[in-house]
């Protein structure tokens, strides 16, 4: 029984069964634990369904087949008839994960009759960069182009048609021309098409429409990737030390103590933001009160971990009052009294003598015995231990 008409070209009636709606089947995933190429190397073999499949011919160029449980493929030639079949697959490769390396990749379709015409009875699958067609429009006049060498090809033999069964056949084509094709689209758009052609013999296949799975066509990627790369969240990410720091305005130095990430893969580059030791900002100033922001950011393909570690730099610290000169001075009566003065040093602020306040008055004109207070308070606040100066006004010249 033939599922497709072979010589008037109707298009056979659609079957009831609907496509599996899945963008792709994952028939067979293995994970191979002895064929590891290292520890953290994992070889995974997977057999993709086509999700779209379909024949056009030049005898109906307007006809389209897709929704049929086979396809042909049939040279440009043939007695009395000069048409030609060609078939398109389509491939989903979106599951197998980027940056893996593709290993082998093997095209395979069940044939189920066919007829040897004679000349090169090969069938050659041919790379079709376009991925826009459909299998429910695609017809001879619409099909894409090839591109480039065959990537591969099978041979398959039908004697003449003697009334006798025909045998079932798998016809299958790996190279390294696909593999190298497969890893190009997983890196690329996911999709790979191909075209199935012969110069000489006519074959039938089922199609991804067949309702024995086993018989529908496959394509067979084996690859490797690390083990982690299938189980891998947004990284983790660690923050030394503490998320609220203080230091000591001008006491204090600043250094990031750094925060680190790790995923399922290992370390992760940790991005750092006003750290002081990145390319984004000055950092925390140590010298100046201040709230500052560092960022850290670790990121992945599934997402990322952040943090903010707020450093506080305050002055708590009191500035230093020094004495120029004697605590205790005396002062010859008859002249003017000139204070040596203090100066103020503050860690945070610097020098702060300007701000020092001075209380009390020593009169050099009349005998007795004066203090001089000298004060100063920071912008933070923190007033200095006051000073004492005694100054002694005596030895009047009258
Ligand atoms: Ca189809
Ligand atoms: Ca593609
Ligand atoms: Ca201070």
């Amino acid at each position: 029984m033939r599922p497709l008409p072979l010589s008037l070209g109707f298009p056979s009636p659609r079957l009831s069964r609907s496509k599996d709606s899945l963008s792709k089947l994952l028939l067979a995933v293995s994970l191979c634990g002895p064929l590891a190429a290292s520890a953290h190397t994992v070889v995974i073999t997977v057999d993709l369904e086509p999700i779209e499949d379909a024949m056009v011919t030049s005898a109906m160029p307007y006809t389209n087949y897709g929704h049929q449980p086979s396809f042909e493929i049939s040279p440009v030639w043939r007695p009395f008839v000069d048409y030609s079949r060609e078939s398109f697959l389509k491939f989903d490769l979106s599951g197998i994960p980027e940056g893996v390396q593709v290993l082998s990749a093997r095209l395979q379709a069940t044939a189920y009759d066919g007829f040897a015409y004679g000349g090169d009875g090969s069938v050659y699958a041919h790379f079709v960069p376009d991925d826009s067609w459909s299998e429910g429009s695609l017809i001879w006049l619409n099909k894409p182009a090839i591109s480039g060498q065959a990537l591969g090809s099978w041979w398959l033999w039908y004697d003449f048609r003697n009334g006798q069964p025909r045998p079932e056949q798998s016809g299958s084509a790996e190279s390294a021309a696909l593999a190298a094709q497969v890893q190009a689209e997983v890196e690329q758009d996911n999709l790979l098409s191909l075209r199935l052609s012969s110069s000489g013999y006519e074959t039938f296949y089922h199609s991804s429409e067949a309702a024995d799975a086993t018989k529908r066509p496959k394509l067979r990627v084996r690859y490797s990737a690390p083990a982690c790369s299938f189980e891998r969240p947004a990284p983790t990410l660690t923050v030394n030390g503490s998320l609220e720091m203080t230091l000591e305005c001008g006491a204090s130095t600043w250094q990031d103590p750094g925060a680190s990430a790790t995923d399922a893969c290992g370390p992760v580059t940790v991005e750092r933001y006003n750290s002081g030791e990145d390319a984004y900002g000055p950092g925390p100033n140590p010298n100046a009160e201040g709230t500052y922001s560092v960022q850290y950011i670790a990121r992945n393909l599934n997402g990322e971990a952040s943090a903010v570690r707020t450093v506080t730099v305050e002055d708590t610290l009191a500035p230093q009052l020094t004495l120029n000169g004697e605590p205790e001075m005396t002062h010859t009566c008859g002249t003017a009294f000139v204070d040596p003065g203090v100066t103020a040093q503050d860690a945070c602020y610097g020098d702060l003598t300007q701000s020092v306040q001075v209380f009390g008055y020593v009169n050099g004109w009349v005998p007795g015995t004066y203090t001089v207070e000298y004060f100063v308070t920071d912008s933070g606040g923190n007033a200095a231990a006051p000073l004492v100066r005694t100054v002694t006004v005596a030895n009047c010249p009258w």
